[in-house]
């Protein structure tokens, strides 16, 4: 495993810098098939991307170097163990294969990086890439992906219609599964907390629809790699788990949704998820004293 670090929720995790090292990054072509991330070596970020025929955006034959010195790979990123946002973030990172340093943030006492980093919003995730913060987990997401495009496998895909629907599906990601599930678990009201239930499993019907369309067969929503919906979806994946221990319903079953619930399991079950997925009791015992707290999560 590639990962030289340990993950220590709630402590400073660094995710090995080989600085002996400096990164070179290929861009032009994604790499679709490219799997990086359990290379032994500790230069993971070292990637050639594999000569696939994808064509990614904007259309270009040539490969160029564009990045040459280690400041350039300087990622440093702002978030909480158990945030949807930030683990989709992780997700992204570690299925691509690059190296980060991870700072977690108490949201009670936030730290004047994150406050100086996002002053808009002072929320995680932040990645600051060189310095310079990006905001917003999907503006983050398309970020690296489009930075880092020869490294590891294309989150995106590359035809516009494909990408139009990647960005579609993770909108409604956000409004109706995110935000309800949150409903439905802190909801102020029992009619508040009806209502986010009954939207929730709306949603997980509807993406059960999305993940047969998108995959046509294969294993993930982005095909036969991990794609753009896969990592965003995937920061839901331990609170999907959780939902029963934390809300009285299972949220995925082999009747209505077998192909999520499939979907859950392989995702669940690959390296690069394992290492930054919360551990399901730890996160329900958290989310349970938070919630009779009434405090922040
Ligand atoms: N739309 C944002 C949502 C980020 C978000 O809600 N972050 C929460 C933690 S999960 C946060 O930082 N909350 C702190 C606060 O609101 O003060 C994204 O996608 O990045
Ligand atoms: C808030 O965080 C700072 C460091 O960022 C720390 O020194 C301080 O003790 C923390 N305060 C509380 C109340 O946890």
């Amino acid at each position: 495993m590639a990962l030289h670090g340990l993950v220590l929720p709630n402590s400073l995790v660094v995710l090995t810098a080989a600085r002996s090292r400096p990164p070179v990054i290929i861009a032009g072509r994604c790499s679709s098939a490219r799997f990086v991330f359990s290379s032994p070596s500790a230069n993971t970020k070292l990637i050639v991307p594999s000569s696939s025929t994808n064509n990614p955006y904007p259309a270009t034959d040539r490969e160029e170097e564009v990045a040459g010195g280690e400041d350039e790979h300087e990622l440093k990123l702002l978030g909480t163990w158990r945030g949807p946002f930030a683990l989709r973030v992780r997700l992204a990172l570690n299925f691509k294969g690059l190296s980060y340093e991870y700072q977690e943030e108490d949201l009670a006492n936030k730290s004047d990086l994150l406050l100086e980093s996002n002053p808009v919003n002072k929320k995680v995730p932040v990645l600051i890439h060189n310095g310079v913060p990006i905001c917003e987990s999907l503006a983050i997401l398309e970020y690296i992906d489009e930075v880092y495009r020869g490294t590891g496998p294309c989150l995106l895909p590359g035809d516009p219609y494909q990408r139009a629907v990647a960005r579609f599906w993770a909108a409604y990601i956000d409004q109706n599964l995110v935000a309800p599930w949150w409903k439905m678990f802190v909801g102020k009201t029992d009619k508040e907390k009806h209502e986010g239930t009954k939207q929730t499993l709306a949603a997980v019907e509807k993406l059960e629809v999305a993940l047969r369309e998108c995959s046509s067969g294969k294993p993930f929503f982005g095909g036969d790699n991990v794609g753009y919906i896969d990592v965003v979806l995937g920061g839901m994946v331990a609170w999907m788990q959780g939902t029963e221990a934390l809300c009285g319903l299972e949220l995925l079953d082999a009747t209505k949704t077998p192909l999520l619930l499939a979907w859950m399991e392989r995702f669940g079950g690959m390296e690069p998820a394992k290492v930054v997925l919360p551990d399901i009791d730890r996160l329900v015992e958290f989310a349970k004293m938070k919630r009779a707290q009434k405090a922040l999560i």
